[in-house]
């Protein structure tokens, strides 16, 4: 399959490239880093608008585990651990969409408690591809709400990469996200 990207409707979505969660990371996702040169390929395609998120959590945010949940310290706001992968090409992204930034609330979605919705549709976008990490958490709830927001979402699946905690849990993600409406598509298959 072949996919032009229209530069009217059509935008890029660039979930937790971040240092924390690369390889030597605090919240390492395994090869996580191998998106980076998929999605610089990617940000050369003429988009409406190309926007990345980061998870950016204060110190003592109630998902780790010092405060009784699933993570260790990640991304804690303004640490090295929470800048974007210093090899992204971060100038060709228009928008950072911080998410996840209050002590006492988690958000795995880069629409959750954000304007990233009424961005997009402001735009006039219609259709997002969904890059970035970790399949399995924010990516899966970013396309998921991205659907429900009443887009239509694609999944690059080799710009995506998943944590895995437990064996199956990509597989699932895919699952969940395929039932919903959601399409995967190879970066490949993407040209201007
Ligand atoms: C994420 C775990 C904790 C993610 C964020 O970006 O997928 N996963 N915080
Ligand atoms: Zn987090």
């Amino acid at each position: 399959m072949s996919t032009t990207v229209h530069p009217d409707n059509d935008a890029l979505i660039v979930v937790d490239v971040q240092n924390d969660f690369c390889p030597g990371g605090a919240l390492a996702v395994p090869e996580g880093d191998a998106v980076v040169p998929v999605i610089n390929r990617l940000l050369d395609l003429p988009w409406k608008t190309a926007i990345a998120t980061r998870d950016w959590h204060p110190a003592g945010h109630v998902s780790f585990a010092d405060q009784g949940g699933p993570w260790p310290p990640h991304c804690v706001q303004a640490t090295r651990g929470a800048e974007l992968h210093p090899g992204l090409r971060a100038e060709r992204i228009a928008h950072i969409v911080s998410k996840a930034a209050t002590a006492n609330a988690e958000a795995y979605s880069g629409f959750h408690g954000t304007t990233l919705a009424e961005y997009l549709h402001t735009l006039g976008v219609r259709r997002v591809f969904v890059t970035g990490l970790a399949t399995d958490y924010c990516v899966k709830a970013t396309a998921l709400d991205a659907k429900n927001g009443g887009f239509e979402v694609y999944v690059v699946v080799d710009a995506v990469r998943g944590v895995e905690a437990s064996p199956g849990d990509v597989e699932r993600a895919l699952g969940e996200m395929s039932s919903a409406g959601v399409s995967f598509i190879a970066s490949s298959s993407l040209h201007a």
